[in-house]
């Protein structure tokens, strides 16, 4: 069987039958447009006002160069105190949406609700009372002022950043973390949900899994290959589905908002479009990052059908006594069935595949994927992260992926994004070309593939700690000088052009 084209003649974009011109074509009306931050890579601030530590104060902390220079999150951007600057580049680009994470332990600086949070009923330590009172009023702070301006916020609870008294006793590897989530969760839903409307509980549970508690690359750095990222998963996902649900039964009738969680996938291609081995491969790809969480979320309660057999085989083979992948109980996969009220993609890179048999005698999830990443050399790079081939036309591809097999969801694509490296010219012509090449992927999907995608957020806002990257990949539309005391912001070209393409909103101005 023909299959069509992937990509026009320059390799970065999908073709289109007729003349059909994404430029000629606005977007739909009321179409979000967004930024996105999250809390430990701006605040700074990280021990104001009676903070608790999180997991990457204390990965930061720790050194031995895990982290580019061993740089932290200390101050970042400044946002704890320069929150009017974020605001005067919100306005200047004139998002209609702005997502951005709360801080676990700024809010909670021991993890609990332990200490309930008016003033004068402090029966906590001192400290501790402060730092609730002032979290809250910096992130009442926040909300009031994008809602005063017309901005929507976009929440997410879990950036991270996890408070390090939970990760003392096991992290997302443990069920006492499970239980804090769904407090701190409700803490916020009360707090701050008569004003949030949209709520992300965690981001990127893929990542946090994978590099946290696998490669142990990202904090808490732990390495348990083949065993940590899958129960970290495993209780990631009953986390979410457990604040969803408290959501649903208790804030929801009065609130009425809506809550998801952010996955971030790649696109996968089989390196050998015909044959049959890395087709399987590009899939159980996908399956292993997107699908992991979004089958049991989306779909049925319940991991994806491959991987329990792959992991299950690999396993075995292994002479482990049982799967590493854990089970859900009947009742969990009740719980966690239909927990998202829209679908929340992080989409930076397209990858392509081969089969890779697993001869490894030990775990890894890499392993029991039998899949291994090859590097198209026609793929440009971004040049701040080498990890970040830049395929627009994948994100049409994932998208048309999400429709067919999550039942037609509503999608925002919650980050999307393309890194410079430090230092960074303001004029980034090449950075923009790539973003216009994503939004023109982005009209194909919605007006050819009839994908119900209804808002795109940049990877970020601003310049920020770019985890192990630290200061030297910059992703932000506005450039900070982080060797300058005022921590100034500065608008990159594409932030000039991002403000013009939400005021047509369209490529060109035909669509004011
Ligand atoms: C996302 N990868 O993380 C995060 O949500 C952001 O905090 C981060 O700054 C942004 O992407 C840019 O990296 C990712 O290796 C980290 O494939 C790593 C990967 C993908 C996403």
């Amino acid at each position: 069987m023909a299959s069509a084209p992937l990509v026009d003649s320059r390799g970065l974009s999908s073709p289109v039958d007729g003349d059909w011109n994404p430029e000629d074509v606005s977007f739909p009306e009321q179409f979000a447009w967004g930024a996105a931050t999250a809390a430990y890579q701006i605040e700074g601030g990280w021990d104001a006002d009676g903070k608790g530590p999180s997991v990457w104060d204390t990965f930061t902390h720790q050194g031995g160069d895990r982290v580019f220079k061993n740089q932290t999150g200390d101050v970042a951007c400044g946002s704890y105190t320069l929150w009017e600057e974020d605001l005067k580049c919100i306005k200047q680009l004139g998002l209609t949406h702005y997502r951005f994470s709360l801080s676990w332990s700024r809010l909670l600086p021991d993890g609990t609700t332990g200490f309930i949070n008016q003033k004068g009923n402090c029966s906590f330590k001192i400290e501790s009372c402060a730092a609730l009172i002032q979290g809250v009023d910096y992130y009442d702070k926040v909300i009031d002022s994008l809602l005063a301006n017309g901005v929507t916020p976009v929440v997410t609870l879990y950036h991270f950043d996890l408070p390090q008294c939970f990760e003392d006793q096991g992290g997302w590897r443990s069920d006492t973390t499970v239980k804090a989530f769904d407090s701190y969760a409700q803490f916020c839903f009360k707090t701050f949900g008569d004003r949030v409307k949209f709520w992300i509980t965690i981001n990127e549970p893929y990542v946090v899994a994978e590099f946290g508690y696998e490669k142990g690359i990202m904090a808490p750095g732990v390495k348990e290959p083949g065993v940590g990222a899958y129960l970290s998963a495993h209780n990631l996902i009953r986390a979410h589905a457990t604040a969803w649900h408290s959501y649903d039964t208790l804030f929801r009738a009065k609130q009425a908002g809506f809550v998801s969680i952010a996955l971030n996938s790649d696109w996968a291609e089989p390196l050998n479009p015909a044959d049959p081995a890395d087709q399987a491969a590009a899939k159980r790809h996908v399956a292993f990052c997107l699908d992991w969480f979004a089958t049991p979320i989306f779909l049925d309660g319940d991991y994806p059908a491959i991987m329990k057999s792959q992991v299950s085989v690999m396993s075995k083979r292994q002479g482990c006594p049982a799967s590493r992948l854990p089970e859900f109980t009947e009742e969990e996969k009740m719980m966690i069935k239909g927990t998202a009220d829209f679908f929340s993609l992080n989409y930076y890179t397209t990858r392509r595949i081969k089969h890779q048999d697993n001869t490894h005698s030990q775990p890894s999830v890499t392993a029991d994927k039998e899949a291994e990443q090859v590097t198209d050399p026609s793929w440009p790079v971004a040049a701040g992260s080498s990890w970040l081939a830049v395929v627009p036309w994948g994100l049409r591809r994932l998208l048309k992926y999400i429709k067919d097999t999550y039942n037609h969801p509503l999608i925002y694509i919650t980050e999307n994004g393309f890194s410079l490296s430090d230092p960074a010219p303001l004029d980034d012509t090449q950075r923009w070309e790539y973003f216009r090449l994503t939004l023109q992927e982005i009209l194909k999907a919605i007006y050819i593939d009839r994908v119900q995608l209804k808002g795109y957020f940049v990877w970020s806002l601003l310049d920020n700690f770019e985890w192990t990257a630290g200061y030297s990949s910059r992703f932000g539309l506005f450039h900070v000088d982080f060797n300058h005391s005022a921590l100034p912001r500065v608008p990159y070209k594409s932030a000039t052009e991002y403000a013009r393409v939400i005021a047509n909103n369209g490529l060109t101005a035909s669509h004011g």
